[in-house]
């Protein structure tokens, strides 16, 4: 019987590339080998989660005794799990928690990575059944190795990203990351219980028909979105329309799509809001990274996402990002 060997599974994939860098270490290729374990876990998790509603909600005790923890702290634990037990992190900062954990072993400090992540975002639509993800953005170390890592590894711009990536859980399972090399996808076969590789070279379509905003917060946006949003909607067939809104309130099944397909997605800063809901760290940050590669691009408005120098662990940004020509456009009603 002949094997199949066409299709690449994660760990194949990144030891090809590790093959064409002699002197690399192979600890970005571990790394993302303990981010798709943990992904890997989460899914099951995140597939059950309907029923674990049923038998009982998070905090309350299921039938096999255990304590029910709510999904987002429980895809926390695996992630901070996964990378404590590695050797490729020297320290994690997550949207679960309050401040960056330094992981300070003798291994640990000897790592050159840090790693920030949103564990579960949107998870508030896992009892609708709706796509969800996690976020994750990896950089090199600036402090000493063999020293615990420091607050400043984290607070780096986004520019200074080594690789960064998402998964999606939705009809499939979709793990993709980038590295300055380029954007691949993986999806989950469950046969053989691994990421394989399925979307190899991701390029984000220069013009898009997709347009993704919270037209609830419309009369909250600055005059410029509004007159933007508003040529989206009169998009003609010669001007590349008619266009359509998609917005599904998860941003990773939000931007995944726009990466694939085409398309820009907005979460602006609104009056309540004037700095916006999403975060820099681990949401804009890696979104930005990613789309980048593939050829897109992601501002906050004002500058390019990459270039903020963050402040704080968990600050927000207003962020726009998708396909180069929608997001040129957009920055013609801004700058008029
Ligand atoms: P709104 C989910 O809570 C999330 O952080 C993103 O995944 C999503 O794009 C956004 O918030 C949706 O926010 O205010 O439009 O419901």
């Amino acid at each position: 019987m002949a094997i199949n060997r066409s299709v690449l599974t994660l760990d194949e994939f990144t030891l090809a590339q590790l093959r064409q860098f002699p002197t690399a270490t192979g600890e970005l290729s571990r790394l993302l080998r303990d981010m798709a374990l943990a992904a890997k876990r989460v899914n099951v998790e995140v597939n059950k989660a309907g029923l674990v509603d049923i038998l009982g909600d998070a905090g309350s005790v299921n039938v096999q005794g255990e304590d029910v923890k709510k999904l987002d702290i429980f895809a926390n634990n695996q992630f901070m799990g996964v990378l404590k037990h590695g050797i490729s992190c020297a320290g994690i900062g997550s949207e679960e928690m309050d401040d960056f954990v330094v992981f300070d072993d003798e291994v640990s400090n000897q790592s050159k990575y840090v790693v920030l992540f949103d564990p579960l975002d949107g998870s508030g639509n896992i009892d609708v059944n709706v796509s969800i993800g996690t976020i994750f953005s990896v950089y090199r170390r600036v402090s000493e190795l063999g020293k615990p890592c420091t607050q400043e590894d984290f607070l780096q711009p986004g520019n200074k990203q080594v690789a960064a990536g998402y998964v999606v859980y939705g009809s499939s399972t979709m793990l993709v990351y980038a590295t300055r090399r380029g954007v691949n996808g993986f999806t989950l076969d469950p046969s053989i219980g691994e990421f394989t590789l399925s979307h190899p070279d991701i390029k984000c379509p220069e013009a898009g028909k997709f347009y993704s905003v919270n037209h609830g917060n419309f009369f909250q946006y600055d005059e410029s979105v509004r007159k933007y949003i508003d040529a989206c909607q009169r998009k003609t067939k010669d001007a590349g329309g008619p266009y359509t809104q998609r917005y599904i309130g998860s941003m990773v099944a939000d931007v995944h799509r726009n990466l694939i397909k085409g398309g820009i997605f907005m979460y602006p800063g609104t009056i309540e809001k004037p700095g916006g809901k999403l975060r820099l760290l681990y949401e804009a940050n890696p979104f930005a990274f990613i789309v980048g590669v593939a050829g897109g691009l992601a501002t906050n408005g004002k500058q390019r996402i990459l270039d903020v120098q963050p402040a704080s662990l968990h600050q927000r940004t207003p962020l726009f990002i998708g396909s180069k020509k929608m997001m040129e456009e957009l920055e013609t009603y801004m700058k008029a």
